[in-house]
């Protein structure tokens, strides 16, 4: 996709001025509207609906961000004594209400030359036509279904890569899931330098062509197509994370995907109940059609009793860290994950982020969460479910917004985590020693 600058450039004007009438309006005039105020317009309405981001400061422990959390906020960033987070103007004024501290950042949304431009990343179009040449190139190793519908009825697609493509042959299955939030497309990059990778290097990569003889994968490319071209398709950025769904008795669109999963929904306060929240969770588990496709993509591949998949990586961006369950919980073990499988866990999860440099924890580490991914495959599926936040680690290296320059180092940075992942797909407890009593036959 080529993103001109001059589209950007033309709505500035108007953008600009937005955002001054917004800022003189300041929060003591919305604490008593004055009886003239002007009449929102839908321009202004859009500036004040566009999230942004903030740092706030005086937090440092798990407990701390899961307050500001529970609060509805999305947290981008964790720091020593601060986060990063993402909120409109509302939610923003809302927060401080609360008495938190927020500093409005540069963002890559203001009239800046030098931020990133989408130029360079896959609009959800070119992804699906980069994986229909794959198929075309490799009919005996890569395959491709559409497994169901998002919310404006765009294709959810799987991609199917191994050897003897078009059987369901008896080896270990991974699953790579990528973009349940918009605005991290690095991650859609990510699933086609996968594919890019394991097509192009098979027959004589001898690791790569033992792998995909052994193993079946599955790239979902895009679990939120809508959301990411939402985000990019007026020629300027617009912060989205949340998929493009109404929601009933509200202005607000759309529900995190990443907080409506069906495994200790809503329980512990790591997503929120209203839908004006960057971590709505939905009115109900799995009410949004893109977790829906998802889910059952997941519950479809339980073969004779048995859930093939063993393995899997949700990557998102940004923060750098490698990131296992529970995450509704800050403790090692509960109902469902036993002391073995929080070893087996840190163990691949270490393992793989030697490889990479990114950070290893329990996710919970940072915040609580629930509703995700990770805890429904574990809990629900019983497999073993990452999260990966790519790069960067701050936004003063474009956030979510890096420049198109950084793709290939920072997608082929995850080659060796993702051949590690696959393979000890046969059995991940094997990392640490326990093959006998966990996967003999
Ligand atoms: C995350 C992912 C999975 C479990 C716990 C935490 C972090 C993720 C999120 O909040 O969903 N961060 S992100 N990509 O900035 O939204
Ligand atoms: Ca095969
Ligand atoms: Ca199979
Ligand atoms: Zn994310």
């Amino acid at each position: 996709m080529r993103l001109i600058p001059r589209g950007r450039r033309a709505t500035t004007a108007a953008a600009a001025s937005t955002l001054v009438l917004a800022l003189a309006l300041g929060s003591q005039a919305m604490a008593s509207p004055a009886p003239d105020a002007p009449t929102e317009t839908a321009e202004s309405s859009a500036a004040a609906q566009t999230p942004r981001q903030y740092q706030v400061s005086g937090l440092s422990s798990p407990e701390e961000r899961t307050e500001l959390a529970r609060a509805g906020a999305a947290i981008d960033e964790v720091h020593g004594d601060s986060v990063v987070i993402t909120a409109d103007r509302s939610e923003a004024e809302r927060l401080r209400a609360l008495g938190y501290e927020l500093a409005e950042l540069p963002s890559a949304l203001d009239d800046d030359p030098t931020a990133a431009a989408p130029a360079d990343y896959h609009t959800y179009e070119e992804t699906l036509a980069a994986v229909d040449a794959a198929v075309a190139e490799h009919p005996d190793l890569v395959s491709s279904q559409v497994i169901g519908e998002s919310y404006q009825g765009t294709g959810i697609v799987a991609v199917k890569i191994s050897d003897n493509v078009g059987v369901d042959e008896d080896e270990p299955e991974v699953l790579f899931t990528h973009n349940q939030h918009a605005r991290e497309h690095l991650t859609v990059e990510m699933a086609l330098y996968t594919l890019e990778e394991l097509t192009s290097q098979y027959g004589s990569d001898p690791e790569i062509t033992e792998l995909l003889d052994t193993r079946e994968v599955w790239l979902i490319p895009s679990a939120n197509p809508d959301g990411k071209t939402y985000d990019t398709e007026s020629g300027s950025f617009r912060n989205w994370r949340k998929n493009r769904q109404p929601n009933s008795g509200s202005s607000a669109v759309g529900t995190d995907l990443n907080r409506n999963w069906d495994y200790e929904w809503g329980c512990c306060g790591g997503s929120s109940g209203s839908p004006g929240s960057e971590t709505y969770r939905g009115p109900s588990p799995e009410s949004a059609p893109e977790t829906v496709v998802i889910a059952d993509f997941v519950r479809g591949r339980v073969v004779d009793g048995e859930q093939q998949i063993t393995a899997h990586i949700d990557f998102h961006t940004y923060s750098e860290l490698v990131l296992w369950p529970y995450g509704f919980t800050y403790d090692e073990t509960a109902p469902g994950l036993t002391q073995d499988d929080a070893d087996a866990f840190e163990a691949l999860g270490v393992a793989m982020a030697d490889t990479n440099g990114y950070t290893p924890q329990q996710s919970s580490d940072l915040y609580i969460t629930d509703g995700t991914i990770n805890d429904w495959l574990w809990a629900d599926q019983g497999i073993f479910s990452y999260t990966f936040e790519m790069y960067p680690t701050s936004s003063l290296e474009g956030g979510f917004y890096p420049p198109g320059s950084v793709i290939d180092r920072e997608t082929s940075r995850n080659r060796e985590a993702v051949l590690m992942l696959m393979e000890y797909a046969d059995c991940v407890y094997r990392i640490i020693g326990a093959e006998a009593e966990y996967c003999s036959a």
